[in-house]
This record gives structure tokens, sequence and C-alpha cells, in this order.
């Protein structure tokens, strides 16, 4: 019993992590479409616009957590200690 509702709650995440997922390309097709956005808090290089390359420099970071080599905490927005999705949403959604 115990190990089903571990595999559900593993299946459960992976379809949250999907759905997340197809949000976050959703919103990089946006982002490509109108190819600049103003400059604001989602420009991490400070070239004053927030585009790919912003959203590239924090997607090469998912899942990096303190401790890890590449962890810095510039691209750890809500300071989990980790960089996920979300820190990465922050970023799509800043445009
Ligand atoms: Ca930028
Ligand atoms: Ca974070």
């Amino acid at each position: 019993m115990a190990r089903i509702a571990k595999s559900h709650r593993i299946f459960h995440s992976s379809r949250m992590e999907i759905s997340l997922m197809m949000k976050l390309f959703c919103h990089i097709v946006v982002i490509r479409s109108t190819n600049r956005s103003p400059a604001g808090f989602g420009d991490l290089n400070g070239d004053d616009v927030v585009d790919d390359t912003d959203v590239s420099m924090i997607s090469s970071r998912w899942n990096v957590c303190e401790g890890d080599e590449d962890y810095d905490k510039f691209f750890d927005f809500d300071e989990d200690r980790c960089v996920t999705v979300i820190d990465i949403m922050k970023i799509v959604n800043s445009r």
C-alpha cells in the first residue's frame, strides 16, 4: 500500500513538473516571438532588455542548489537555496 502511495506521489509530482515546464516553454515561445522586452527585474546581464539570453542564463542553472559548484545566490530569487522553475518563471514573467 505504501509503495502505491509513493509511486502516486512521484507520478503526481512528475505531472506538476511537466505542467510547469509546458508553461515555461510557452513563455519562451512568446519571448522569441517578441524578441525584445523592456528592461527591468529580469535583465540579468544588464543589456537593457529581458530576452532569451537572460532566460538562458538562469535556465542553465536549473536545479543547481546551495553547495553545488555552479550555485549563485544571484539567480535564487525566492531564496530557497535552489534555482528552480519558480526562479526561472520570475525572469520569464518579468518581460
Ligand atoms: Ca538582458
Ligand atoms: Ca529558488
